[in-house]
């Protein structure tokens, strides 16, 4: 069982509204989109803050998970505790019903991350085949590492000849039938991950298949039993970890490992003088050509009487340009309509994933051009240009004369661009740490992590991650999790649009660790510098590793801590937030979160409170198994509480087992 300090916390979430002010439209904390709203306050264009108002309420069925829609004698609900009418036509009953939905998303998550790595695997697959001229490998490090963790030779091999073999490595990883684990994911667990995924019958041979299986046990009529059902689900939440792992490697291969880069964020980074292009949505491989097409034409857009061409980012795809190529962050999730808003955008080029369809609507109201890129992506009303690898520089280019032309009709009249935005450092890949860390201690760099925990300075470190969710202020949640922890000396490493949050509000930036970090992670942070003269700034408040992908680089960090400190995952003291989760890729993280043995808080209630016994297998049963859980709790500081409790109980249970296995020379207690 999870153990709480304060008596009054239980696995259970507070009384805390879980709709805060359900009535007020003014729905985000993140000062450029309220700015941005003060200024076309007069136009009266709907946004996402609008729609989620006139959403309320929300059906409380689908809130608690125990709608049916999964054959069409339903929509079937649970309307009473005993009787017919607590159960489904088919005799379903709430705890089906609950987990058959609810491993549902972690299958549309899996997919979607998996999606993105199937698209990089291609690219990569081009490349070999000579058929992808404007791609190459960009780190040929990273590629050998990542060859000789799957156990492919490296000896005496070409570069291609080994992308090859890797590529092939993960196509099988997409289909295989033989009875072998997913190979990218076993390449890095711990032995005790490994040895608990085979036990429990979790351990996925493949990701297609999982999904697929997935989808199968959860149809009308097949499984009932809730217990197989959730396993079912975990099988899939590590075969998108397995993807997550493809995605983020190769994309380290193709386009660089990504290394501490200073850059700016908020919608202050649209530059009034120049064509400004947003990529928005998640897969580097578009966005990537983008910004070297950007680079190319400069010229074309100063020939249309603009002083060049300036890409800025939206939610991943935006993070993963600023990760490797410093490109600006125009904004996040909840506030992407905003970036149209200011007049100044003429094109925004879209990939898959978080992007509402409204931003056409929206874009219909300026000159800008939505511009859809991959064959599963449409909007009714957007341009369509299929993006190729095979020809990828020429579609870029055409992508941004798009953008040229639409920046002649802009209309200076409707041009508003809010001056909010704030320099940040980000670019920490697990690579990146290490080499810091190197620097203190080469023969064990990830020791002057875990010794910095041992020894009290640090508390322990948390991976904040996920989306928005409007049913509170957009970015709040993430911003008092963040200031909770680093005040209590936590090392926060962030993703997605938890890192979108942070550069928002410049905490991104080693200015705010004076303001908001506690004297223990001020002091590892000030040893940190001391030792690594070559930084061009100091270390931000909060590391930003990447995409919703690059989660697997929080799962490495993870990992290589357990293998520091001699244990598995559940005794490190590691935690996971995300505080205004949304998405079903969120929900497919969280459970490998809680599957490597992490305490996982979340924000937002995924549709389960409507079982009991599904709830408890979340939030407790989970805990005697992987030894990690989730913590649901929409109370940002209670959350933030609570993952300062499974920290220090973590740390005070490592302790104790360090210091009995010393004084009796016994091996170092693996119970968690
Ligand atoms: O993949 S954090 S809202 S943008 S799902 Fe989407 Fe959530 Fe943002 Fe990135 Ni991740
Ligand atoms: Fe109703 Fe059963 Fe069909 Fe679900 S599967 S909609 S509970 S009859």
């Amino acid at each position: 069982m999870p153990r709480y300090r304060d008596l009054t916390h239980t696995a259970r979430p507070s009384d805390a509204p879980r709709v805060v002010d359900p009535k007020n439209p003014i729905r985000t904390t993140d000062p450029g989109a309220l700015q941005m709203l003060e200024m076309i306050k007069e136009r009266k264009i709907e946004t996402v803050y609008d729609r989620v108002v006139a959403q309320q309420p929300q059906c409380t069925f689908g809130y608690n998970g125990i709608c049916c829609r999964i054959c069409i004698a339903g929509p079937c609900r649970v309307k009473k505790e005993e009787g017919p009418g607590s159960r489904g036509i088919c005799g379903a009953t709430a705890y089906t019903i609950v987990s058959r939905n609810l491993v549902r998303m972690i299958a549309g998550g899996a997919a979607s991350h998996s999606e993105h790595a199937r698209h990089v695997l291609h690219t990569a697959h081009s490349l070999v085949e000579g058929h992808a001229p404007d791609y190459e490998i960009k780190s040929p490090a990273k590629l050998i590492k990542l060859a000789e963790k799957l156990g492919i030779a490296t000896l005496n091999r070409g570069n291609m000849e080994i992308l090859k073999d890797v590529v092939e490595l993960g196509y099988a990883d997409f289909g295989r039938y033989q009875d072998r684990p997913l190979a990218f994911l076993d390449s890095f667990l711990t032995e005790g991950r490994r040895k608990k995924f085979h036990e429990t019958n979790i351990m996925p041979r493949n990701i297609d298949g999982s999904i697929t299986e997935l989808i199968a046990q959860t149809a009308m009529g097949v499984d009932s039993d809730p217990v197989n059902i959730i396993f079912g689900g975990l099988k899939s939440s590590l075969a998108d970890l397995g993807g997550e792992y493809i995605g983020t490697n190769l994309s380290d291969v193709l386009f660089g490992i990504p290394e501490p880069i200073v850059s700016e964020a908020n919608l202050g980074v649209i530059n009034p003088k120049m064509v400004n292009i947003a990529v928005h949505g998640h897969n580097p491989v578009l966005s990537e050509m983008v910004v070297a097409a950007a680079r190319v034409m400069k010229e074309e857009a100063i020939k249309a009487g603009a002083e060049g061409v300036n890409i800025v980012g939206i939610c991943c795809t935006g993070n993963e340009l600023l990760m490797r190529e410093g490109v600006y962050l125009a904004t996040s999730s909840a506030s992407q309509e905003m970036a149209i808003l200011t007049g100044a955008l003429d094109a925004m080029v879209v990939d898959i994933q978080c992007i509402y369809p409204a931003v056409q609507t929206v874009a219909e109201c300026f000159h800008t051009k939505v511009i859809t890129t991959e064959a599963i992506m449409k909007i009714p009303g957007a341009q369509h240009i299929a993006f190729d690898t095979t020809t990828a520089m020429e579609d870029a280019k055409k992508l941004i004369s798009i953008a040229i032309k639409a920046f002649k009709n802009r209309d200076p009249k409707k041009v508003s661009i809010p001056s909010e935005k704030h320099k940040l450092v980000a670019g920490f890949s697990l690579e990146a740490l290490t080499e810091i860390f190197s620097k203190i201690c080469p023969e064990r760099p990830i020791s002057v992590l875990t010794d910095a925990i041992l020894s009290g300075q640090l508390k322990g470190v948390c991976l904040m991650a996920g989306c928005n969710n409007l049913k509170r202020a957009q970015d709040e949640s993430h911003l008092i999790v963040l200031k909770e922890l680093v005040k209590n000396d936590v090392l926060v490493i962030s993703t997605g649009c938890s890192s979108g949050a942070f550069a928002k509000f410049g905490l991104m930036s080693p200015l705010a660790v004076e303001a908001y970090a506690g004297d223990g992670l001020k002091a590892f942070f000030k040893t940190l510098e001391a030792a690594n003269p070559q930084l061009a700034t100091g270390l931000p408040l909060v590391f930003h590793m990447g995409s919703c992908v690059d989660n697997s680089r929080g799962a490495d960090l993870a990992v290589a801590m357990a293998n520091e400190l001699g244990v598995d995952i559940p005794k490190v003291p590691f935690v996971a937030s995300a505080p205004e989760a949304m998405h079903e890729k969120a929900v497919a993280i969280g459970s490998w979160c809680v599957s490597l043995g992490l305490p996982t808080h979340v924000g937002s209630l995924p549709p389960l409170e409507g079982s009991d016994l599904v709830y408890g297998i979340a939030t407790q049963i989970a805990h005697d198994v992987f030894g990690g859980n989730f913590i649901f709790e929409v109370d940002p500081n209670i959350g933030a509480k609570k993952l300062l409790d499974a920290l220090e109980y973590r740390t005070w249970k490592l302790s104790v087992h360090k210091k009995t296995a010393e004084k009796n020379n016994t091996p170092l207690a693996q119970g968690w």
